[in-house]
């Protein structure tokens, strides 16, 4: 796919490269000239696959690249050498930056690269070793979130089958989501009248900091919402609609027990947003909000000064921890770049409901919100309930260490990671302290995700590499440091989150690993303008072998996390049980018409192959008709669903499942009502004459 031959020579020669230079450490000399190992040189555009490398910028790429200073790409592979560990200022970030566009150059000559690291295709991992034959079962389920299509996707792993999808903040007809009257109910009033939602954060309900595979989580980034996914059924039961903030983006829980499930708010808003201070900024806020995972009703929220990111929670339920950009409180993206540093937060739970209980809040919208900005009054003597870590500038992805010891906070527009010592948060005066490690990784680093044998991989985007490397290795070692990575391999291209086995739990499984890339360019063939991102999967069980590429699978945009669950963990219901939902199962013989007056009608029915319980129904334009109906079959997987087209209604039936939806016959003529799912050798036959007739 590339023209220029060398490319794979400059790869393979710039380890070497900036261990050298980042010995000697050679300065800025400001020139703007390009370094010599910074890929495409002078003023020749290089050209890739028929492209400059300019067109295979991403915007994401390009908007740190405008806002570096020099292009002295070596230098921003060179380590910091200042200690203490904070110090990798303004200056090495923006160098950071000036090398986006050799490190892209890199990125796109990626499958030449591949031959310099041996060809997955023909391995053994590829050939057969992790394959799932036709009528056999993968070990892991993965929920993968769907981004703005608004929902959950399961995927079987290693196959990478596309084994479902979950509809959460949009209507799904296939499910039938939306269309009944428990779950259109459920998206508008939780949603504002919104029609879809941003699903980034899926994370599954743990007991004993382990899967229990009954909920999983996940935030709307779009309207600020958090939803509970139902593992018996796969379904989601519940939505939260999360006042005084526009987005959630980070969704993760309170551990051991998921005690608690946090959304934490994205974009600073005012407080309430009801048009007050709208051209006021610096009264915006962004708030950490506690859910309870029973009810889904806010327990309480934390305001806290500058935008907030990504999250996830200890092991041993004190601390929750989300990272942040806009520690400036901007409201452009220059604005909102200025500062050297940004934090982490570091939220003490027990201490934020003390401060609850004492009343220590202010209700905002119907909720009680905690003042943690850092001038808060709470956050004075010796147990402050927000510590503000600071790191290099806008860290992105937040990950807690299967162990609890360490959160490890991803630089994103800073080469290094950065490792938080849990313990050391509440013990030291200045939170600087916890920070114990800060090896550099790489250019673009976003989310960390862990094998359970002490590794940390973490995904860089700009170089496009999942980056392993040892924790521990990192905290003995000085800050800057490459020392601790142990093993890189290229992705395509592109990476955001990545996510091994389990690793959100305390024992990660350590065998399989998805890179979740944004890009991927040519990897498949094409479908258009519109490409869909690739979810790559390795194996990384053999730490002899490293990083093994197993499979490319096209993923429609765009999921962002993901949670791989062992199959062992999840128990999915076969049928329904009729205890489960709270309206009545209609059984055979129990079908019924009822005029409750003028312009009101009841109707009770079933279905079951190839037939609903009235083939034919009366009804007078202008009724308001509620129906019921369930599915009578106890067979498993003959699904049913009642179509009726012209009121835009499709209720999807799993055995012995019971569904209710209000519609107004508001045409006369003939209707027909069908079964849209294809249940027998009669389908096509299985359907009920809806005569509406006339208004006189
Ligand atoms: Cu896309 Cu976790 Cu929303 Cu990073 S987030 S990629
Ligand atoms: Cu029932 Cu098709």
């Amino acid at each position: 796919m590339t023209t220029d031959p060398n490319a794979s020579d400059e790869r393979s020669t710039r380890t070497d490269e900036h261990d050298e230079r980042s010995a000697d450490a050679t300065p800025d000399d400001g020139t703007g000239t390009p370094a010599d190992d910074a890929g495409p040189a002078d003023d020749e555009p290089e050209i890739v696959d028929g492209r400059t490398i300019e067109h295979l910028l991403t915007d994401h790429e390009r908007d740190i690249a405008s806002t570096a200073e020099g292009t002295d790409a070596t230098a921003a592979k060179r380590p910091t050498l200042d200690l203490p560990r904070l110090e990798l200022g303004r200056r090495d970030f923006m160098k950071a930056g000036a090398a986006v566009g050799a490190m892209s150059g890199l990125a796109g000559c990626t499958s030449i690269l591949a031959d310099e690291e041996g060809d997955d295709s023909g391995s053994a991992a590829a050939s057969g070793e992790h394959k799932v034959a036709p009528g056999e079962h993968d070990e892991y389920y993965g929920f993968l979130s769907g981004g703005h299509t608004g929902e959950i996707r399961v995927v079987g792993i290693p196959s990478m089958r596309e084994l479902m999808r979950i509809p959460v903040f949009q209507a799904e007809s296939a499910r039938g989501y939306g269309h009944d009257a428990k779950t259109s109910q459920m998206l508008e009033e939780e949603g504002d009248g919104h029609v879809w939602g941003d699903t980034h954060h899926p994370r599954v309900s743990q007991t004993d900091n382990d899967y229990d595979g009954r909920w999983l989580f996940v935030n709307d980034k779009a309207n600020g919402r958090m939803a509970r996914v139902d593992l018996e059924y796969f379904e989601t039961d519940a939505i939260t609609n999360v006042p005084n903030c526009q987005g959630v983006h980070g969704a993760c829980m309170q551990l051991p027990d998921t005690q608690l499930v946090f959304g934490v708010g994205e974009f600073r808003v005012p407080m309430p947003n009801d048009g007050r201070d709208v051209d006021d900024p610096d009264e915006y806020g962004s708030v950490l909000t506690a859910i309870d995972p029973e009810t889904m009703d806010i327990e309480w929220q934390v305001e806290v000064d500058g935008n907030m990111d990504n999250g996830d929670g200890g092991k041993e339920g004190r601390w929750f921890f989300a990272t942040g950009y806009n520690s400036e409180e901007g409201v452009t993206e220059s604005e909102m770049t200025q500062a050297d540093r940004d934090y982490v937060k570091a939220f003490d739970i027990p201490a934020i409901w003390d401060a609850v209980e004492n009343g220590e809040y202010e209700e905002i919208s119907g909720v009680p919100v905690v003042d943690g900005t850092m001038d808060s009054s709470l956050n004075e003597g010796d147990r402050p309930i927000v510590r503000y870590v600071a790191t290099p500038k806008s860290p992105h992805g937040v990950s807690v260490t299967p162990d609890g010891n360490y959160a490890i906070a991803s630089g994103k527009l800073d080469p290094s990671c950065t490792v938080i010592d849990i313990e050391a948060i509440a013990e030291v005066d200045d939170p600087q302290e916890a920070i114990v490690g800060q090896p550099r990784i790489g250019m673009g680093p976003l989310h960390t995700a862990y094998d359970g044998r002490g590794h940390a991989y973490t995904t860089t985007f700009i170089d496009s590499e999942v980056v392993k490397w040892d924790y521990e290795a990192a905290v003995e070692a000085e800050a800057g440091s490459e020392e601790p990575v142990v093993d890189r391999h290229d992705v395509h291209y592109n990476p955001g989150h990545l996510i091994a086995a389990e690793s959100y739990t305390a024992s990660p499984q350590g065998d399989y690993l998805i890179s979740l890339n944004k890009l991927s360019k040519d990897r498949f063939l094409p479908v258009g303008p519109i490409h869909p991102e690739n979810d790559q999967l390795f194996h990384i069980g053999d730490d002899d072998a490293g990083l093994e590429l197993i499979k490319d699978k096209p993923s429609y945009p765009e999921p962002h996390d993901a949670s791989v669950v062992h199959k062992d963990k999840i128990d999915p219901a076969k049928t329904w049980d009729t205890d489960d939902y709270e309206i009545d199962y209609v059984a055979e013989g129990e079908e019924s018409f009822e005029r409750i007056d003028d312009s009101t009608v009841e109707i009770e029915m079933w279905a079951r192959r190839n037939e609903f319980s009235f083939p034919e129904v009366t009804l007078q334009e202008g009724d308001e008709v509620t129906l019921r109906i369930s599915n009578v079959e106890t067979t498993s997987d003959v699904i049913h669903s009642i179509a009726i087209p012209e009121y835009d209604i499709n209720l999807a039936l799993a055995p012995q499942d019971t569904r209710e939806v209000t519609f107004t016959a508001d045409e006369p003529g003939v209707f027909w009502a069908y079964c849209a799912y294809f249940c027998s050798a009669l389908h096509l036959e299985m359907r009920s004459r809806i005569l509406v007739e006339p208004d006189e």
